[in-house]
């Protein structure tokens, strides 16, 4: 084992101010002002002629699939253009002009890198060609794509255990590469496949894979067209997925009603203005949300308990609140769960939620005479140490209402980057499924680990304690996105490779294992050919529709390679041709793979054929309302309890949200637009009650501290902004506190980090 010298290198990088504005928050979002914003980026990134060439291509059928969020393409895409201003801002960020060669690496330590903002790391541009860091050293330096794969078969090769290897996936992979990446690790020998979705919607997938049978929403595009009644929960969609706004207008035009559950007024779900219609520029706008519950932070199941138990008493008087016959027919656990919900007291649940009781009232009255209901959540339900309930608890409320299988009705768990809900479909999972294992192994002849993986949280604590030592990311920031930051520096530093497949740099690119690898790949928007000719890939969107991508801009260097040929490589360097599986074959031919994923995946059957169209929609129990896998072969009612938090005096809650530049750790611009924030990121949104008894001024500056387990944790430099936000909760942007989060607190089963409640204190500088 080597004993280099540790490098010097910030996990956390500048703190400095970049000279804040604040303005009067939007009240509305898109409009001409986003359209602006988004040719700015596309313009400054990309040029003129580039960004002309390239978005009238994104999201049509012959296209490629915008590398931003998961939200779905109509199933006939408008010529006028099918995206957004943050869609542009994605495709900008990755098609940029600029570039990290081997002579910015050569001027460049790693140690002065990591003093940089993620803004201005994220701004250096793509990388171009496989570069190393080797022990003790600061300057990353070129490597054959070969050399590189040595370096990695050989770490692997060395580990004790197979379950010394750490095996990370970001959410923008294709189909074809997560197949033939989760197919690698397991026949390496292992499941420890932690994903970027153990920090986003694993509690979706939990809750809902318990209670209905899938670990997928229910609902399809159209279905908003029917909805009457969508309740948008614990979600921004103006800024993380804005063309869910055409979807939300859709559904208010056709006489539906948006209910928005959120401890802030988010401008995106106030007002809309279309700007692919002619009334968007012209007009006011479309109003989105009817009425908007201002919960304060994690009270959401006392909430929806209480809306259940006001719809109960209608029920009880009218007899057709409930549908009954779907209650009968379909589930399991409703006497249950009303005994739970008689256990409470409406004032306690009330005093609990934050809001006032009319606003309950007028909702519930809602509810009571609808049942095409759509219930749409994403972080502000998944990221909590009850993440679970949260879900479970929303899904009580469909049940209840018989609002499941039917159109305009079901669940929404909004997805976020492109293609994490193809990656899970296709094997990145860290859970053992022994149907997956019995089918890998007919197909291909080996037989994959059954002993179940490590998650993100475990994953980082075993290669904090030393117990993994060669962690490789398909993609995404590990370092920044996870939390704990310092813990996590540590934890990565410990091993003795880490390696990096990525288009962009970024921190995790510098905070590294003794050995470190970059491997460039090729971007969503570029042209990906073999002998000259174009391929595509597959990706599943946030409905469960599987379509290809295909992308046709010049690679931004000649010596980047796709994903699969990545993988394929470092696997046929790792086996050296001793194994059942032709791993630099089947790296190299999309075809091959997507037959074997037809094998092997349930629902992919004639993917090949089926992917080259307008894409074919993946088997959903919830929509058929088949519910056979369940106990009693019935959809459950769960019993949730209440979240608990034991503040202190000077306690507040803390969620760390995203700014409207951003997309998770990659920092587009410094404006949170939509907010009144501009051009600084270190902010907090602040009750001005709260502020008056801190006796804080606009604009102090402040330290947040955390204090869990005995071990204090602070972040510094933050200019308070007083904010309509519940008193008692506090918002920030992440990544920049994911240091006051603590590795070790998580949501109960899902493991999701509590990134939207942590308890901190504020001092004043
Ligand atoms: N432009 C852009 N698009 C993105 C992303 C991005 O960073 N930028 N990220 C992508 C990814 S990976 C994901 S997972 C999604 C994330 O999409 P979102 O979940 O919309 O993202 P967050 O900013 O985390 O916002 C959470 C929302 O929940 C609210 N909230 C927080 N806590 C609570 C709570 O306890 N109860 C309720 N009811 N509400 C709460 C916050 O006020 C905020 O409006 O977006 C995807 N799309
Ligand atoms: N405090 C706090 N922490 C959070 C969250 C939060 O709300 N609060 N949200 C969590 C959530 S929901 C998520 S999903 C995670 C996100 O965690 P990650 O997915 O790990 O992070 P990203 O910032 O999306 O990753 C960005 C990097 O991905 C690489 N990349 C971009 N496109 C491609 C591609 O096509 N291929 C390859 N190979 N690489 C590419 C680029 O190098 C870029 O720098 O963060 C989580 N962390
Ligand atoms: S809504 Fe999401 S997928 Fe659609 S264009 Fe915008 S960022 Fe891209
Ligand atoms: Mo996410």
């Amino acid at each position: 084992m080597s004993t280099t010298k540790k490098r010097n290198v910030s996990p956390i990088g500048s703190t400095e101010f970049t000279g804040i504005q604040i303005k009067e928050p939007a009240t509305y979002a898109a409009g001409i002002p986003a359209v602006k914003i988004a040719l700015q980026h596309a313009f400054k990134e990309m040029g003129v002629v580039k960004s002309l060439h390239v978005l009238p291509k994104m999201n049509q059928k012959e296209g490629f699939d915008c590398p931003g969020c998961a939200w779905p393409d109509p199933d006939s895409p408008s010529k006028l253009g099918e995206y957004c201003e943050n869609g542009v801002k994605a495709i900008a960020e990755e098609a940029t002009n600029k570039r990290v060669d081997k002579d910015f690496f050569a001027k460049y330590s790693v140690e002065e890198l990591s003093m940089w903002s993620d803004y201005q790391i994220g701004k250096s541009g793509r990388l171009t060609e496989p570069m190393i860091l080797r022990p003790g050293q600061i300057y990353y330096e070129p490597i054959s794509w070969e050399g590189a794969y040595e370096v990695i078969a050989k770490e692997l090769r060395a580990v004790n255990s197979p379950d010394e290897g750490i095996f990370y996936t970001s959410g923008r992979s294709s189909n074809e590469a997560a197949f033939l990446y989760g197919l690698f690790v397991r026949a390496f020998g292992t499941n420890n496949m932690p994903d970027c979705s153990n920090m986003c919607h694993e509690s979706s997938g939990v809750a809902l894979s318990q209670t209905l049978g899938i670990g997928k929403g229910s609902v399809k595009l159209e279905d908003f067209d029917k909805s009457e009644v969508v309740l948008v929960i614990g979600q921004n969609p103006g800024t993380n997925h804005p063309r869910m706004l055409t979807a939300l207008q859709k559904c208010k035009e056709n006489g539906g009603k948006v209910i928005s559950i959120n401890p802030l007024e988010e401008a995106g779900l106030i007002r809309f203005k279309n700007p692919q219609e002619i009334k968007g520029v012209i007009s006011s706008g479309t109003a989105l949300t009817d009425i908007h519950l201002q919960v304060k932070i994690n009270q959401d199941v006392p909430l929806l308990k209480l809306i259940i138990k006001k719809l109960k008493r209608l029920d009880e008087r009218q007899g057709d609140v409930f549908d009954h016959e779907f209650i009968k027919t379909y589930t399991q656990g409703y006497d249950k769960l009303l005994e739970d919900i008689d256990a409470y007291s409406e004032t306690d649940l009330l005093a609990l939620s934050g809001i006032e009781g009319d606003k309950i009232n007028s909702v519930v009255e809602l509810l009571a005479k609808k049942d095409k209901i759509i219930i749409c959540w994403a972080m502000g339900l998944t990221q909590h140490k009850n993440g679970v309930d949260n879900i479970k608890e929303s899904v009580n409320l469909l049940l209840l209402k018989g609002s499941l299988g039917k159109p305009g009705a079901g669940t929404c768990p909004v997805r976020g980057h492109s293609n994490v809900q193809g990656d899970r479909t296709v094997g990145i999972m860290h859970h053992v499924s022994a149907e997956l294992n019995a089918s890998i192994q007919n197909t291909f002849g080996f037989i994959p680990p059954d002993k179940e993986g490590l998650d993100t949280v475990h994953a980082i604590q075993a290669m904090h304690e030393k117990k993994a030592k060669v962690f490789v990311a398909l993609g995404g920031n590990f370092l920044s996105a996870a939390s704990d930051t310092e813990y996590t520096a540590e934890a990565l530093q410990n091993c003795e490779l880490t390696v990096a497949v990525s288009t962009k740099l970024n921190r995790s690119h510098l905070i590294t294992g003794k050995t470190a690898l970059i491997l460039p790949t090729l971007g969503r928007s570029e042209l990906d050919t073999k002998k000259g000719s174009p391929r595509f890939f597959t990706v599943e969107n946030s409905m469960g529709k599987v379509h290809q991508s295909k992308g046709m801009l010049k690679p931004a260097s000649d010596q980047l390679r796709s994903e699969p040929e990545i993988i394929g490589g470092i696997a046929n360097a790792y086996f050296r041709g001793d194994h059942s599986v032709n791993w630099k074959e089947l790296g190299e031919n999309y075809e091959l793979i997507r037959e074997k994923i037809e094998r092997v995946i349930k629902g992919f059957e004639n993917l090949n054929a089926r992917s080259k169209g307008t894409g074919f929609y993946l088997p959903n129990n919830v929509r058929d309302l088949d519910f056979s896998k369940l106990p009693n072969k019935k959809a459950q009612f769960s019993i949730c309890s209440l979240p608990e938090h034991d503040l202190k005096e000077d306690e507040f809650i803390l969620m760390t949200i995203r700014s409207h530049d951003q997309f998770n750790t990659t920092i587009y611009g410094l404006d949170d637009r939509y907010r009144g924030v501009y051009n600084e990121r270190r902010v907090i949104l602040m009750n001005k009650g709260d502020m008056s008894k801190l006796a804080l001024e606009p604009l102090d500056i402040v330290d947040i501290r955390s204090c869990y387990n005995d071990r204090d944790r602070v972040a510094h430099n933050f200019l308070v902004i007083p904010y309509n936000i519940p008193s008692g909760n506090l918002a920030s942007y992440f990544p920049e506190t994911n240091v006051l989060i603590p590795y070790n607190h998580y949501a109960k089963e899902s493991h999701t980090p509590i990134s939207k409640s942590v308890v901190v204190r504020i001092e004043k500088r």
